[in-house]
């Protein structure tokens, strides 16, 4: 880790050409920094600039005020009203590589370093201007993949999660403080009647308790879900690929053994992300190596996948190796599309006969049809039912929930001491030693919020930041 106190700077812009690129400057010298290649057309220093204001520049050689560069906007905002909690200065010059670049390199000669990924955010958590949610709720935004994913990160980034946090800090905090001051003064405070304390405890554990509970929603939300399609050779599976994706990005031949290697694609299902997976049709007999394995890719991707699809073909009865592929999704959250409903063909598969065979309702069996030259049909109905599956229409706009493993885990700790206290309580456990768990649940909690946090932790998170956030 780089020294703390460093002026740190950063293009914070995607590289490419763009309208517009920023070039971020953070810590005590970054106005001498910038200073030093910038003239403002205002005629004064930049040291003299207004905070929060924005300035017409030139931005040049240092050294040389005729070499310019680019003509920008220059902000500066002094502490601790910035984003890092220091003095922080702000350059829009025109978009693309050089420009921005170039610039960059003057005000690195002129006493910045580079920053390290993470860098900025991670000073406005040491300067108190976010907390360990906000920090990564700041990473969420960035990287979130749909407009449900969007809103929870935003949710969370407004303090929604901290608030829900803090709230049970209260609760724990309240008892501990009766605990104490019972301790400190027997003769003027009446210790609280245990059973008002495992009533306390029961409400901070329940609390907690939502909060893990909503963790697989949340982790949907940011991460979109894990979704295979799986079946037979020939089933449709890449036809009803295409029909999700509304493109054709798989190929699709009426020969078996079509799709090989597995194909990835991002759809949005009701708001949320869908990584949807089309796998090689999956068959005992087959002599080709590429085939083979793509049948071996297609049955460790059930594995990872949050859900797969079934896929079987309405006009054949179900055969062992749709029976053996049935037995490999076992457990796994599913739904079946019976597809080519469309055929004139006799029937052979119905819904009813499927889902006994899947060990599912037969709601989770949606009729579709995904014909090269014709109509798709039960599209609509398929994605319905997986929203229903992930229960995505009971998210509410107001709803917030955690998303991240580290978070989880931390609360789990929580949880975990909170119930050591509760059992304390109701046993008639000398309050001392309930003190201890709860002081436990307090630290796990301060884990989340980023209050108790170690450093080791701290690292971890911002190392996965961009640089320039
Ligand atoms: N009529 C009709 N034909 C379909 C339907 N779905 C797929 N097909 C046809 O069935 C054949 C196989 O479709 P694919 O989508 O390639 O099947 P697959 O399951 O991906 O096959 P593999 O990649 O070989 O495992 C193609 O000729 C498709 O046009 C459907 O719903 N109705
Ligand atoms: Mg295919």
């Amino acid at each position: 880790m780089n020294d703390m106190f460093d002026t740190i700077a950063a293009i914070a812009t995607p590289i490419g050409s763009g309208g517009v690129a920023i070039i971020r400057v953070s810590g005590e010298n970054s106005v001498a920094a910038v200073g030093a290649a910038a003239r403002l057309r205002r005629g004064i220093p930049l040291e003299e600039a207004e905070s929060r204001r924005l300035y017409l520049a030139d931005i040049h050689k240092i050294g040389d005020p005729t070499d310019i560069i680019d003509e920008a906007l220059v902000a500066v905002m002094r502490a601790p009203r910035s984003y890092t909690g220091e003095t922080v200065v702000e350059i829009n010059c025109h978009g693309g590589y050089l420009a921005a670049d170039t610039i960059l390199k003057e005000i690195l000669s002129a006493g910045a370093r580079p920053a390290e990924a993470g860098e900025f955010t991670r000073r406005a958590f040491i300067n108190g201007k976010t907390d360990m949610i906000g920090a990564e709720a700041v990473m969420d935004i960035i990287d979130s993949k749909s407009g449900m994913g969007l809103s929870n990160a935003a949710r969370s980034l407004g303090g929604a999660l901290s608030d829900k946090i803090n709230a049970v800090r209260d609760i724990i905090l309240n008892i501990t403080a009766e605990i104490a001051a019972a301790a400190d003064y027997p003769e003027e405070v009446d210790p609280l009647p245990p059973e008002e304390t495992a009533q306390q405890i029961t409400a901070a554990l329940e609390k907690v308790s939502a909060l893990i509970d909503g963790f697989e929603t949340g982790r949907i939300l940011r991460d979109g879900i894990a979704a295979v399609i799986v079946g037979r050779p020939n089933v449709g599976k890449s036809s009803l690929m295409n029909a999700l994706t509304r493109s054709d990005r798989a190929i699709v031949t009426d020969i078996p053994g079509t799709t090989r290697d597995t194909i990835e694609e991002l759809v949005n299902i009701k708001g949320a992300a869908m990584r949807l997976l089309d796998t090689a049709g999956i068959r005992g007999e087959t002599d080709d190596r590429i085939e083979q394995i793509g049948i071996s890719r297609a049955l460790e991707s059930i594995e990872r996948a949050d859900l797969c699809i079934f896929v079987a073909d309405s006009s054949a009865e179900l055969d062992p190796e749709d029976l053996r592929i049935l037995e490999a999704i076992k457990g796994k959250t599913a739904v079946c599309a019976l597809n080519k409903t469309d055929l004139e063909t006799e029937t052979r598969l119905t819904a009813k006969a499927l889902a006994e065979a899947a060990g599912l309702d037969i709601s989770d069996v949606v009729e579709t049809a995904a014909p090269e030259n014709g109509e798709a049909a039960g599209i609509e109905a398929l994605e319905e039912r997986i929203a229903e599956k992930f229960a995505l229409g009971s998210v509410g706009s107001g709803d917030v929930y955690v998303s991240n493993t580290r978070q989880r885990d931390s609360l789990i700790k929580a949880r975990r001491a909170l119930k050591l206290a509760l059992e304390g309580a109701e046993s008639g456990m000398p309050f001392d030693l309930l003190r201890i768990d709860l002081e436990d649940a307090l630290t796990a909690l301060g884990e989340v919020t980023g209050q108790t946090v170690q450093e080791e932790i701290i690292d971890n998170v911002f190392s996965r930041f961009c640089v320039g956030k």
